[in-house]
Protein backbone atom coordinates (compact mmCIF):
# COMPACT_ATOMS: atom_id res chain seq x y z
CA UNK A 1 0.00 0.00 0.00
CA UNK A 2 1.50 3.39 -0.94
CA UNK A 3 3.07 5.55 1.84
CA UNK A 4 -0.01 7.70 2.47
CA UNK A 5 -3.30 5.42 1.90
CA UNK A 6 -5.89 6.70 -0.14
CA UNK A 7 -8.39 9.03 1.49
CA UNK A 8 -11.04 6.15 0.55
CA UNK A 9 -9.32 3.84 2.78
CA UNK A 10 -11.28 5.96 5.73
CA UNK A 11 -14.52 7.20 4.09
CA UNK A 12 -18.06 6.00 3.60
CA UNK A 13 -20.38 6.44 0.74
CA UNK A 14 -24.09 7.11 0.71
CA UNK A 15 -25.93 5.68 -2.10
CA UNK A 16 -28.97 8.02 -3.35
CA UNK A 17 -31.28 6.50 -5.80
CA UNK A 18 -32.90 9.68 -6.88
CA UNK A 19 -36.04 8.51 -8.14
CA UNK A 20 -37.31 7.63 -4.34
CA UNK A 21 -35.07 10.01 -2.19
CA UNK A 22 -37.20 13.23 -1.48
CA UNK A 23 -39.44 14.83 -4.71
CA UNK A 24 -39.38 18.93 -4.54
CA UNK A 25 -42.01 19.51 -6.65
CA UNK A 26 -45.26 17.58 -6.22
CA UNK A 27 -45.16 14.93 -9.10
CA UNK A 28 -44.41 11.85 -6.80
CA UNK A 29 -40.46 11.37 -8.38
CA UNK A 30 -38.03 12.27 -6.16
CA UNK A 31 -35.41 14.96 -7.58
CA UNK A 32 -32.36 17.19 -7.21
CA UNK A 33 -34.13 19.40 -5.59
CA UNK A 34 -35.21 17.37 -2.78
CA UNK A 35 -31.60 15.39 -2.96
CA UNK A 36 -30.59 19.50 -1.50
CA UNK A 37 -33.29 19.45 1.14
CA UNK A 38 -31.53 16.75 2.70
CA UNK A 39 -28.67 17.56 2.57
CA UNK A 40 -27.81 17.82 6.52
CA UNK A 41 -29.15 14.05 6.78
CA UNK A 42 -25.95 13.12 5.00
CA UNK A 43 -23.97 15.44 6.90
CA UNK A 44 -25.43 14.31 10.18
CA UNK A 45 -24.72 10.75 9.45
CA UNK A 46 -21.23 11.49 8.40
CA UNK A 47 -20.76 10.10 5.06
CA UNK A 48 -17.74 11.39 2.73
CA UNK A 49 -19.25 10.43 -0.84
CA UNK A 50 -22.41 10.41 -2.07
CA UNK A 51 -22.83 8.15 -5.21
CA UNK A 52 -25.65 9.20 -7.33
CA UNK A 53 -27.48 6.91 -9.28
CA UNK A 54 -28.35 8.49 -12.97
CA UNK A 55 -29.89 11.81 -13.05
CA UNK A 56 -29.71 11.90 -16.67
CA UNK A 57 -32.19 12.22 -19.27
CA UNK A 58 -33.56 9.16 -20.27
CA UNK A 59 -36.75 7.28 -21.45
CA UNK A 60 -37.09 5.71 -17.81
CA UNK A 61 -37.46 2.16 -19.17
CA UNK A 62 -34.74 1.14 -16.63
CA UNK A 63 -35.33 4.13 -14.20
CA UNK A 64 -32.50 6.30 -15.61
CA UNK A 65 -29.99 3.24 -15.98
CA UNK A 66 -30.98 3.90 -20.41
CA UNK A 67 -29.84 7.08 -20.92
CA UNK A 68 -30.39 9.19 -24.20
CA UNK A 69 -28.40 12.16 -23.18
CA UNK A 70 -24.95 12.02 -21.57
CA UNK A 71 -24.49 15.76 -20.91
CA UNK A 72 -27.34 17.10 -19.09
CA UNK A 73 -29.80 16.16 -16.48
CA UNK A 74 -33.35 14.70 -16.75
CA UNK A 75 -36.05 17.30 -16.52
CA UNK A 76 -38.20 15.17 -14.18
CA UNK A 77 -34.66 15.26 -11.82
CA UNK A 78 -33.96 18.88 -12.44
CA UNK A 79 -31.98 21.20 -14.13
CA UNK A 80 -28.04 21.56 -14.46
CA UNK A 81 -28.19 24.57 -12.77
CA UNK A 82 -29.52 22.48 -9.83
CA UNK A 83 -27.00 19.75 -10.27
CA UNK A 84 -23.99 22.41 -10.11
CA UNK A 85 -25.71 23.36 -6.73
CA UNK A 86 -25.49 20.25 -5.25
CA UNK A 87 -22.28 19.69 -6.05
CA UNK A 88 -21.39 23.06 -4.34
CA UNK A 89 -24.01 21.97 -1.16
CA UNK A 90 -22.35 19.07 -0.48
CA UNK A 91 -18.42 20.40 -1.21
CA UNK A 92 -19.41 22.74 1.08
CA UNK A 93 -19.74 20.19 3.91
CA UNK A 94 -17.00 18.03 3.21
CA UNK A 95 -18.92 15.29 1.16
CA UNK A 96 -17.64 14.18 -2.44
CA UNK A 97 -20.08 13.45 -5.73
CA UNK A 98 -19.48 10.25 -7.28
CA UNK A 99 -21.82 9.75 -10.57
CA UNK A 100 -22.94 6.89 -12.32
CA UNK A 101 -21.58 5.89 -15.70
CA UNK A 102 -23.34 3.72 -18.08
CA UNK A 103 -21.90 3.65 -20.91
CA UNK A 104 -21.89 -0.55 -21.75
CA UNK A 105 -25.38 0.39 -23.25
CA UNK A 106 -27.24 3.86 -24.09
CA UNK A 107 -30.97 4.30 -24.59
CA UNK A 108 -32.48 3.35 -28.02
CA UNK A 109 -33.83 6.94 -28.22
CA UNK A 110 -29.80 8.29 -27.52
CA UNK A 111 -28.77 10.45 -30.77
CA UNK A 112 -25.83 8.02 -31.51
CA UNK A 113 -28.25 4.43 -31.51
CA UNK A 114 -30.72 6.38 -33.72
CA UNK A 115 -28.44 7.11 -36.11
CA UNK A 116 -26.70 3.59 -35.62
CA UNK A 117 -30.18 2.25 -36.60
CA UNK A 118 -31.02 4.93 -39.29
CA UNK A 119 -29.20 2.28 -41.78
CA UNK A 120 -26.97 -0.32 -42.33
CA UNK A 121 -24.37 2.31 -44.03
CA UNK A 122 -24.38 4.38 -40.88
CA UNK A 123 -20.95 6.29 -39.91
CA UNK A 124 -22.25 5.20 -36.58
CA UNK A 125 -23.61 1.63 -37.38
CA UNK A 126 -20.40 -0.31 -35.67
CA UNK A 127 -21.25 2.40 -32.42
CA UNK A 128 -23.68 -0.60 -31.38
CA UNK A 129 -24.02 -4.66 -32.11
CA UNK A 130 -25.64 -5.37 -35.40
CA UNK A 131 -25.70 -8.71 -36.78
CA UNK A 132 -27.29 -10.57 -39.58
CA UNK A 133 -29.94 -13.31 -37.87
CA UNK A 134 -28.60 -17.04 -37.33
CA UNK A 135 -26.99 -18.16 -41.06
CA UNK A 136 -30.01 -20.23 -42.91
CA UNK A 137 -33.05 -18.72 -40.56
CA UNK A 138 -35.36 -15.82 -41.90
CA UNK A 139 -35.48 -12.35 -39.72
CA UNK A 140 -37.43 -12.76 -36.96
CA UNK A 141 -38.08 -16.21 -36.93
CA UNK A 142 -37.63 -18.26 -33.37
CA UNK A 143 -34.06 -19.06 -32.62
CA UNK A 144 -32.83 -17.07 -35.39
CA UNK A 145 -31.13 -14.20 -32.86
CA UNK A 146 -27.57 -14.23 -33.76
CA UNK A 147 -26.99 -15.82 -30.72
CA UNK A 148 -28.79 -17.95 -27.51
CA UNK A 149 -27.83 -15.38 -25.19
CA UNK A 150 -30.35 -15.14 -22.06
CA UNK A 151 -31.15 -11.26 -21.39
CA UNK A 152 -30.74 -10.19 -17.80
CA UNK A 153 -34.42 -8.79 -18.22
CA UNK A 154 -35.41 -12.22 -19.22
CA UNK A 155 -36.49 -12.92 -23.17
CA UNK A 156 -32.93 -12.77 -25.69
CA UNK A 157 -30.22 -10.56 -25.85
CA UNK A 158 -31.24 -9.43 -29.76
CA UNK A 159 -33.68 -7.35 -31.01
CA UNK A 160 -34.50 -7.43 -34.58
CA UNK A 161 -34.50 -4.05 -36.51
CA UNK A 162 -37.39 -4.59 -38.81
CA UNK A 163 -36.09 -1.98 -41.26
CA UNK A 164 -32.89 -3.61 -42.24
CA UNK A 165 -33.54 -7.27 -41.06
CA UNK A 166 -30.63 -7.05 -39.08
CA UNK A 167 -30.71 -7.82 -34.80
CA UNK A 168 -28.87 -5.45 -32.52
CA UNK A 169 -27.59 -6.70 -29.25
CA UNK A 170 -29.09 -5.53 -25.59
CA UNK A 171 -27.92 -7.56 -22.58
CA UNK A 172 -30.88 -5.55 -20.35
CA UNK A 173 -33.88 -4.25 -21.97
CA UNK A 174 -34.55 -4.02 -25.53
CA UNK A 175 -34.57 -0.16 -25.08
CA UNK A 176 -30.94 -0.61 -23.66
CA UNK A 177 -28.63 -1.53 -26.50
CA UNK A 178 -25.10 -2.25 -25.98
CA UNK A 179 -22.60 0.44 -27.28
CA UNK A 180 -19.60 -1.35 -29.21
CA UNK A 181 -16.58 -0.42 -27.51
CA UNK A 182 -13.94 -2.43 -30.19
CA UNK A 183 -15.22 0.81 -31.93
CA UNK A 184 -12.45 3.53 -30.91
CA UNK A 185 -14.72 6.66 -31.39
CA UNK A 186 -17.53 5.17 -29.09
CA UNK A 187 -14.28 5.35 -26.56
CA UNK A 188 -13.29 8.28 -26.83
CA UNK A 189 -16.76 9.81 -27.00
CA UNK A 190 -17.49 8.60 -23.84
CA UNK A 191 -13.78 9.64 -22.23
CA UNK A 192 -14.58 13.42 -23.62
CA UNK A 193 -18.64 13.12 -21.59
CA UNK A 194 -16.29 11.91 -18.59
CA UNK A 195 -13.64 14.73 -18.41
CA UNK A 196 -16.43 17.22 -19.10
CA UNK A 197 -18.25 15.82 -15.38
CA UNK A 198 -15.01 15.81 -13.72
CA UNK A 199 -14.12 19.20 -15.39
CA UNK A 200 -17.60 20.28 -13.87
CA UNK A 201 -16.68 19.10 -10.25
CA UNK A 202 -17.74 15.78 -9.84
CA UNK A 203 -15.01 13.42 -7.60
CA UNK A 204 -15.53 10.15 -9.88
CA UNK A 205 -17.41 7.15 -11.37
CA UNK A 206 -19.44 4.21 -9.93
CA UNK A 207 -19.17 2.43 -12.87
CA UNK A 208 -22.88 0.43 -14.24
CA UNK A 209 -21.94 -3.19 -15.58
CA UNK A 210 -18.00 -2.27 -16.56
CA UNK A 211 -17.02 -5.43 -16.69
CA UNK A 212 -19.36 -6.64 -19.70
CA UNK A 213 -17.81 -3.66 -21.90
CA UNK A 214 -15.42 -6.38 -23.89
CA UNK A 215 -16.88 -8.52 -25.81
CA UNK A 216 -15.62 -11.94 -27.19
CA UNK A 217 -16.00 -11.04 -30.78
CA UNK A 218 -13.84 -13.95 -33.30
CA UNK A 219 -11.72 -11.75 -35.97
CA UNK A 220 -14.47 -12.70 -38.53
CA UNK A 221 -17.29 -10.89 -36.22
CA UNK A 222 -18.79 -13.55 -34.67
CA UNK A 223 -19.82 -14.36 -31.15
CA UNK A 224 -20.45 -17.87 -29.67
CA UNK A 225 -23.68 -19.28 -28.37
CA UNK A 226 -23.59 -20.08 -24.85
CA UNK A 227 -24.71 -23.13 -22.77
CA UNK A 228 -28.05 -24.01 -22.72
CA UNK A 229 -30.18 -22.30 -19.76
CA UNK A 230 -32.99 -24.43 -17.66
CA UNK A 231 -36.49 -24.10 -18.16
CA UNK A 232 -35.96 -21.08 -21.00
CA UNK A 233 -35.29 -21.57 -24.91
CA UNK A 234 -32.09 -19.04 -24.16
CA UNK A 235 -28.02 -20.21 -23.45
CA UNK A 236 -25.74 -18.94 -20.77
CA UNK A 237 -23.69 -16.19 -22.68
CA UNK A 238 -21.82 -14.88 -19.85
CA UNK A 239 -18.42 -16.27 -20.86
CA UNK A 240 -18.69 -13.85 -24.00
CA UNK A 241 -19.11 -10.81 -21.97
CA UNK A 242 -18.07 -10.87 -18.60
CA UNK A 243 -14.03 -9.66 -17.60
CA UNK A 244 -14.08 -9.94 -21.45
CA UNK A 245 -10.17 -10.19 -23.78
CA UNK A 246 -9.73 -6.67 -24.13
CA UNK A 247 -11.23 -5.55 -20.38
CA UNK A 248 -8.15 -4.47 -19.08
CA UNK A 249 -6.79 -2.59 -21.87
CA UNK A 250 -10.27 -0.58 -21.87
CA UNK A 251 -10.15 0.05 -18.35
CA UNK A 252 -6.23 1.26 -18.13
CA UNK A 253 -7.16 3.41 -21.61
CA UNK A 254 -9.82 5.10 -19.97
CA UNK A 255 -7.24 6.01 -16.75
CA UNK A 256 -4.99 7.22 -18.66
CA UNK A 257 -7.43 9.13 -21.25
CA UNK A 258 -9.39 10.56 -18.09
CA UNK A 259 -8.10 10.31 -14.76
CA UNK A 260 -4.83 10.06 -14.91
CA UNK A 261 -2.55 13.29 -14.25
CA UNK A 262 -5.99 14.80 -12.02
CA UNK A 263 -5.77 15.19 -7.98
CA UNK A 264 -6.38 12.52 -6.17
CA UNK A 265 -9.40 13.56 -4.86
CA UNK A 266 -11.47 11.08 -6.93
CA UNK A 267 -13.03 7.79 -6.56
CA UNK A 268 -13.93 5.49 -8.98
CA UNK A 269 -15.61 2.00 -8.70
CA UNK A 270 -16.38 -0.64 -10.88
CA UNK A 271 -20.29 -3.01 -10.70
CA UNK A 272 -18.77 -6.00 -11.97
CA UNK A 273 -21.15 -9.15 -11.87
CA UNK A 274 -19.49 -12.55 -11.64
CA UNK A 275 -15.95 -10.90 -11.29
CA UNK A 276 -13.71 -13.31 -8.67
CA UNK A 277 -11.16 -12.38 -6.21
CA UNK A 278 -8.17 -13.25 -8.44
CA UNK A 279 -9.63 -10.73 -11.17
CA UNK A 280 -10.27 -7.58 -8.86
CA UNK A 281 -7.13 -8.26 -7.66
CA UNK A 282 -5.95 -7.35 -11.08
CA UNK A 283 -8.46 -4.33 -11.60
CA UNK A 284 -8.06 -2.59 -7.95
CA UNK A 285 -4.00 -3.27 -7.92
CA UNK A 286 -3.09 0.78 -7.53
CA UNK A 287 -0.39 -0.01 -10.20
CA UNK A 288 -2.06 -1.13 -12.80
CA UNK A 289 -3.98 2.21 -13.11
CA UNK A 290 -7.69 0.44 -14.04
CA UNK A 291 -10.40 1.48 -11.31
CA UNK A 292 -9.99 1.89 -7.47
CA UNK A 293 -12.50 -0.96 -6.00
CA UNK A 294 -15.49 -3.28 -7.56
CA UNK A 295 -18.35 -4.25 -6.67
CA UNK A 296 -18.98 -8.21 -6.23
CA UNK A 297 -21.96 -10.21 -6.58
CA UNK A 298 -20.79 -13.44 -4.59
CA UNK A 299 -22.59 -12.61 -1.34
CA UNK A 300 -25.59 -11.20 -2.29
CA UNK A 301 -25.70 -14.34 -4.30
CA UNK A 302 -25.54 -16.95 -1.42
CA UNK A 303 -29.26 -17.22 -0.91
CA UNK A 304 -30.19 -18.98 -4.38
CA UNK A 305 -28.56 -21.40 -6.68
CA UNK A 306 -29.31 -20.65 -10.59
CA UNK A 307 -31.82 -18.07 -10.24
CA UNK A 308 -32.31 -15.85 -7.69
CA UNK A 309 -36.12 -16.18 -8.05
CA UNK A 310 -35.95 -19.55 -6.19
CA UNK A 311 -34.42 -17.74 -2.46
CA UNK A 312 -33.53 -20.38 -0.09
CA UNK A 313 -32.05 -19.71 3.32
CA UNK A 314 -28.29 -17.86 3.64
CA UNK A 315 -25.94 -20.68 5.27
CA UNK A 316 -23.74 -18.68 7.39
CA UNK A 317 -20.45 -20.76 6.73
CA UNK A 318 -21.03 -19.91 3.28
CA UNK A 319 -21.41 -16.15 4.15
CA UNK A 320 -17.95 -16.16 5.72
CA UNK A 321 -16.19 -18.40 3.45
CA UNK A 322 -17.44 -15.45 0.96
CA UNK A 323 -16.50 -12.38 3.01
CA UNK A 324 -13.15 -14.37 4.36
CA UNK A 325 -11.99 -14.72 0.78
CA UNK A 326 -12.34 -11.75 -0.53
CA UNK A 327 -10.73 -9.98 2.79
CA UNK A 328 -7.49 -12.59 2.39
CA UNK A 329 -7.95 -11.98 -1.58
CA UNK A 330 -6.93 -8.39 -1.40
CA UNK A 331 -5.24 -8.07 1.68
CA UNK A 332 -1.82 -7.26 0.29
CA UNK A 333 -2.99 -5.81 -3.27
CA UNK A 334 -6.46 -4.06 -4.03
CA UNK A 335 -9.21 -2.86 -2.62
CA UNK A 336 -12.56 -4.24 -1.33
CA UNK A 337 -16.11 -2.27 -1.02
CA UNK A 338 -18.41 -3.63 1.34
CA UNK A 339 -22.65 -3.69 0.92
CA UNK A 340 -25.30 -5.16 1.91
CA UNK A 341 -28.10 -3.27 -0.21
CA UNK A 342 -28.21 -0.98 -3.30
CA UNK A 343 -31.21 -0.45 -5.57
CA UNK A 344 -30.66 -3.53 -6.88
CA UNK A 345 -30.72 -5.88 -3.91
CA UNK A 346 -33.60 -6.67 -1.49
CA UNK A 347 -33.42 -5.27 1.89
CA UNK A 348 -30.62 -6.57 3.60
CA UNK A 349 -32.92 -6.70 7.34
CA UNK A 350 -35.13 -8.55 5.84
CA UNK A 351 -33.15 -10.57 3.33
CA UNK A 352 -30.02 -11.65 6.25
CA UNK A 353 -31.34 -9.81 9.16
CA UNK A 354 -34.19 -10.48 10.88
CA UNK A 355 -37.59 -7.92 10.67
CA UNK A 356 -40.01 -8.66 12.99
CA UNK A 357 -40.96 -5.70 15.54
CA UNK A 358 -38.65 -7.68 17.87
CA UNK A 359 -35.59 -7.63 16.42
CA UNK A 360 -35.60 -5.44 13.57
CA UNK A 361 -33.11 -2.83 15.48
CA UNK A 362 -30.65 -5.40 16.81
CA UNK A 363 -30.38 -7.15 13.58
CA UNK A 364 -30.14 -3.90 10.91
CA UNK A 365 -27.31 -2.60 13.48
CA UNK A 366 -25.65 -6.01 14.04
CA UNK A 367 -25.25 -6.44 10.21
CA UNK A 368 -24.25 -3.05 9.92
CA UNK A 369 -21.31 -3.66 12.39
CA UNK A 370 -20.37 -6.42 11.25
CA UNK A 371 -20.10 -4.76 7.31
CA UNK A 372 -18.50 -1.96 8.48
CA UNK A 373 -15.73 -3.17 10.99
CA UNK A 374 -14.49 -5.01 7.65
CA UNK A 375 -11.82 -3.89 5.14
CA UNK A 376 -12.39 -2.06 2.73
CA UNK A 377 -14.70 1.36 1.63
CA UNK A 378 -18.53 0.83 3.66
CA UNK A 379 -21.89 1.59 0.94
CA UNK A 380 -25.03 2.50 3.04
CA UNK A 381 -27.74 2.71 0.41
CA UNK A 382 -30.69 5.40 1.26
CA UNK A 383 -32.78 4.22 4.09
CA UNK A 384 -30.48 1.12 5.80
CA UNK A 385 -29.42 3.74 7.69
CA UNK A 386 -33.08 3.91 9.25
CA UNK A 387 -33.35 0.33 9.08
CA UNK A 388 -36.14 -0.10 6.20
CA UNK A 389 -37.15 -3.10 5.15
CA UNK A 390 -38.56 -5.00 2.28
CA UNK A 391 -42.29 -4.61 1.52
CA UNK A 392 -44.96 -6.23 2.04
CA UNK A 393 -46.17 -6.65 -1.83
CA UNK A 394 -49.67 -8.42 -2.40
CA UNK A 395 -49.82 -7.79 -6.34
CA UNK A 396 -48.79 -7.91 -9.35
CA UNK A 397 -49.80 -3.85 -10.22
CA UNK A 398 -47.61 -2.50 -7.00
CA UNK A 399 -44.60 -3.76 -8.76
CA UNK A 400 -42.07 -1.20 -11.04
CA UNK A 401 -39.56 -2.46 -12.10
CA UNK A 402 -38.96 -3.77 -16.04
CA UNK A 403 -36.61 -7.04 -14.63
CA UNK A 404 -39.06 -8.20 -11.96
CA UNK A 405 -42.31 -7.99 -14.74
CA UNK A 406 -40.29 -9.09 -17.41
CA UNK A 407 -39.96 -12.53 -15.38
CA UNK A 408 -43.03 -12.31 -14.69
CA UNK A 409 -44.32 -12.55 -17.87
CA UNK A 410 -41.68 -14.67 -18.81
CA UNK A 411 -42.07 -17.76 -15.96
CA UNK A 412 -45.81 -17.74 -16.25
CA UNK A 413 -45.15 -18.08 -20.36
CA UNK A 414 -43.25 -21.13 -19.68
CA UNK A 415 -46.28 -22.45 -17.19
CA UNK A 416 -44.47 -21.19 -13.54
CA UNK A 417 -47.48 -20.76 -10.86
CA UNK A 418 -48.28 -17.19 -10.95
CA UNK A 419 -48.86 -17.29 -7.21
CA UNK A 420 -45.57 -18.72 -6.83
CA UNK A 421 -43.47 -16.15 -9.10
CA UNK A 422 -45.60 -13.38 -7.09
CA UNK A 423 -43.94 -14.79 -3.97
CA UNK A 424 -40.67 -15.27 -5.06
CA UNK A 425 -40.81 -11.41 -6.63
CA UNK A 426 -41.97 -10.40 -2.95
CA UNK A 427 -38.93 -11.35 -1.43
CA UNK A 428 -36.14 -10.67 -4.09
CA UNK A 429 -37.63 -7.37 -6.44
CA UNK A 430 -35.32 -4.57 -7.10
CA UNK A 431 -38.51 -2.96 -6.03
CA UNK A 432 -37.97 -3.47 -2.74
CA UNK A 433 -35.19 -1.02 -2.42
CA UNK A 434 -36.68 1.41 -4.31
CA UNK A 435 -39.86 2.29 -2.85
CA UNK A 436 -39.87 6.47 -0.88
CA UNK A 437 -37.39 6.83 1.70
CA UNK A 438 -39.30 7.31 4.72
CA UNK A 439 -38.50 10.61 6.21
CA UNK A 440 -41.39 10.93 8.75
CA UNK A 441 -44.33 9.55 10.04
CA UNK A 442 -46.57 11.38 7.66
CA UNK A 443 -48.78 10.47 4.92
CA UNK A 444 -46.59 9.75 2.14
CA UNK A 445 -43.69 9.98 4.75
CA UNK A 446 -42.50 13.32 4.04
CA UNK A 447 -41.53 12.08 0.44
CA UNK A 448 -43.96 14.00 -1.47
CA UNK A 449 -47.24 15.68 -1.42
CA UNK A 450 -48.34 14.16 -4.55
CA UNK A 451 -49.10 11.16 -5.48
CA UNK A 452 -45.77 8.67 -5.21
CA UNK A 453 -44.59 6.71 -8.40
CA UNK A 454 -44.40 3.73 -6.03
CA UNK A 455 -46.21 2.85 -2.90
CA UNK A 456 -44.71 4.07 0.36
CA UNK A 457 -43.69 1.29 3.22
CA UNK A 458 -47.31 1.35 5.40
CA UNK A 459 -44.46 0.42 8.43
CA UNK A 460 -43.09 4.19 7.74
CA UNK A 461 -45.56 5.22 10.39
CA UNK A 462 -42.81 4.26 13.05
CA UNK A 463 -39.98 3.95 11.06
CA UNK A 464 -38.83 7.00 9.67
CA UNK A 465 -35.44 9.48 9.84
CA UNK A 466 -37.37 11.97 12.06
CA UNK A 467 -38.11 9.68 14.99
CA UNK A 468 -34.73 8.17 14.76
CA UNK A 469 -32.74 11.49 14.40
CA UNK A 470 -33.54 12.10 18.09
CA UNK A 471 -33.20 8.75 19.46
CA UNK A 472 -29.47 7.95 20.36
CA UNK A 473 -30.52 3.90 20.65
CA UNK A 474 -32.07 3.80 16.70
CA UNK A 475 -30.35 2.51 14.07
CA UNK A 476 -29.44 5.83 12.33
CA UNK A 477 -27.25 6.82 15.56
CA UNK A 478 -25.80 3.05 14.94
CA UNK A 479 -24.69 4.18 11.81
CA UNK A 480 -23.37 7.56 12.78
CA UNK A 481 -21.46 5.75 15.51
CA UNK A 482 -19.94 3.42 12.89
CA UNK A 483 -18.75 6.20 10.51
CA UNK A 484 -17.50 7.91 13.21
CA UNK A 485 -15.23 5.20 14.21
CA UNK A 486 -13.85 4.55 10.89
CA UNK A 487 -12.63 7.81 10.83
CA UNK A 488 -10.94 7.90 13.86
CA UNK A 489 -9.39 4.55 14.41
CA UNK A 490 -7.04 3.55 11.81
CA UNK A 491 -7.18 0.12 12.55
CA UNK A 492 -10.88 -0.06 11.13
CA UNK A 493 -9.84 1.77 7.80
CA UNK A 494 -6.22 -0.31 7.76
CA UNK A 495 -5.79 -3.27 9.93
CA UNK A 496 -5.66 -7.02 9.06
CA UNK A 497 -8.19 -9.56 8.79
CA UNK A 498 -8.22 -12.36 10.33
CA UNK A 499 -11.74 -14.70 10.24
CA UNK A 500 -12.39 -16.52 13.67
CA UNK A 501 -14.99 -19.56 14.40
CA UNK A 502 -15.54 -20.01 10.31
CA UNK A 503 -17.37 -22.97 11.20
CA UNK A 504 -20.15 -21.58 13.74
CA UNK A 505 -23.49 -20.96 12.28
CA UNK A 506 -24.24 -18.19 14.41
CA UNK A 507 -21.37 -15.83 15.54
CA UNK A 508 -19.64 -14.00 12.93
CA UNK A 509 -16.48 -13.06 14.59
CA UNK A 510 -12.91 -11.72 13.48
CA UNK A 511 -9.91 -9.66 14.52
CA UNK A 512 -8.41 -6.82 12.92
CA UNK A 513 -5.08 -6.19 13.92
CA UNK A 514 -2.33 -2.66 12.66
CA UNK A 515 0.69 -2.66 14.38
CA UNK A 516 -0.08 -4.47 17.05
CA UNK A 517 -3.44 -2.75 18.32
CA UNK A 518 -6.29 -4.92 17.93
CA UNK A 519 -9.90 -5.04 17.72
CA UNK A 520 -11.97 -8.09 18.29
CA UNK A 521 -15.44 -8.04 16.37
CA UNK A 522 -18.48 -10.26 17.63
CA UNK A 523 -21.48 -10.65 16.31
CA UNK A 524 -24.37 -12.76 16.77
CA UNK A 525 -26.67 -13.28 13.60
CA UNK A 526 -29.51 -15.79 15.33
CA UNK A 527 -32.10 -15.35 17.49
CA UNK A 528 -31.02 -17.41 20.31
CA UNK A 529 -28.13 -16.46 23.27
CA UNK A 530 -24.23 -17.60 22.44
CA UNK A 531 -21.68 -18.41 24.80
CA UNK A 532 -18.87 -15.73 24.25
CA UNK A 533 -17.05 -17.12 27.04
CA UNK A 534 -16.92 -20.57 25.96
CA UNK A 535 -16.50 -19.12 22.08
CA UNK A 536 -13.93 -16.72 22.65
CA UNK A 537 -12.81 -16.68 26.01
CA UNK A 538 -10.44 -13.63 25.14
CA UNK A 539 -13.19 -11.94 24.35
CA UNK A 540 -14.36 -11.49 28.02
CA UNK A 541 -12.76 -8.84 30.43
CA UNK A 542 -12.30 -6.60 26.75
CA UNK A 543 -12.55 -3.44 26.47
CA UNK A 544 -16.19 -2.53 24.63
CA UNK A 545 -15.40 0.37 22.01
CA UNK A 546 -18.89 0.13 20.38
CA UNK A 547 -21.51 -2.53 20.95
CA UNK A 548 -25.76 -2.46 19.13
CA UNK A 549 -26.85 -2.97 22.70
CA UNK A 550 -26.30 -1.49 26.70
CA UNK A 551 -23.62 -3.41 28.20
CA UNK A 552 -24.65 -6.38 29.95
CA UNK A 553 -23.31 -9.94 31.06
CA UNK A 554 -19.63 -9.86 28.99
CA UNK A 555 -19.86 -13.88 29.04
CA UNK A 556 -22.90 -14.37 26.70
CA UNK A 557 -24.10 -12.71 23.17
CA UNK A 558 -27.91 -11.83 23.03
CA UNK A 559 -29.79 -12.46 20.07
CA UNK A 560 -28.57 -10.17 16.99
CA UNK A 561 -25.93 -8.38 19.32
CA UNK A 562 -22.93 -7.35 18.02
CA UNK A 563 -19.53 -5.70 20.04
CA UNK A 564 -16.55 -3.99 19.23
CA UNK A 565 -13.58 -4.96 21.57
CA UNK A 566 -10.56 -3.92 22.01
CA UNK A 567 -8.91 -6.82 24.26
CA UNK A 568 -6.13 -5.72 26.52
CA UNK A 569 -2.54 -5.84 24.32
O1 LIG B 1 -27.03 -3.74 -12.56
C1 LIG B 1 -26.39 -4.83 -13.15
C2 LIG B 1 -26.78 -6.05 -12.51
O2 LIG B 1 -26.02 -6.88 -12.29
C3 LIG B 1 -28.16 -6.16 -12.11
O3 LIG B 1 -28.90 -6.33 -13.22
C4 LIG B 1 -28.36 -7.29 -11.19
O4 LIG B 1 -27.81 -8.44 -11.61
C5 LIG B 1 -29.75 -7.56 -11.02
O5 LIG B 1 -30.43 -6.45 -10.95
C6 LIG B 1 -29.94 -8.33 -9.76
O6 LIG B 1 -31.24 -8.70 -9.74
C7 LIG B 1 -26.76 -2.49 -13.14
C8 LIG B 1 -27.58 -1.45 -12.42
O7 LIG B 1 -27.20 -1.42 -11.08
C9 LIG B 1 -29.03 -1.84 -12.59
O8 LIG B 1 -29.88 -1.02 -11.86
C10 LIG B 1 -29.36 -1.76 -14.07
O9 LIG B 1 -30.66 -2.23 -14.24
C11 LIG B 1 -28.40 -2.61 -14.88
O10 LIG B 1 -27.04 -2.46 -14.51
C12 LIG B 1 -28.45 -2.18 -16.34
O11 LIG B 1 -27.95 -0.88 -16.46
Amino acid sequence: MPEQPPWWTRAVVYQVYPRSFQDSDGDGIGDLGGILQRLDHLADLGVDVVWLSPVYPSPQADNGYDISDYEDVDPLFGTLGQFDELIAGLHARGIRLVMDLVVNHTSDEHPWFVESRSSPDSPKRDWYWWRPPRPGMAPGAPGAEPTNWHSFFSGPTWELDPASGEYYLHLFAAKQPDLNWENPEVRQAVYAMMRRWLDRGVDGFRMDVINMISKDVAPDGSLHDGPPLPGVPYGDGSASFLCGPRIHEFLQEMHREVFAGRPDRLLTVGEMPGVTVEQARLFTDPARGEVDMVFQFEHVGLDFDESKWRPRPLRMRDLKASFGRWQAGLAEVGWNSLYWDNHDQPRAVSRFGDDSPRHRRDSATCLATLLHLHRGTPYVYQGEEIGMANFPFTALEQFRDVESLNHHVQAVAHGADAGEVLAAMRRMSRDNARTPVQWDASPNAGFTTGTPWIAVNPDHAEWNAQAQRADPDSVFAHHRRLIALRHEDPVVALGDFTMLLPEHDEVYAFTRSLDGDTLLVVCNLGGSAQDLAGLLPEAVGAGVVLGNMPEDDPAVLRPWEARVLRPAR
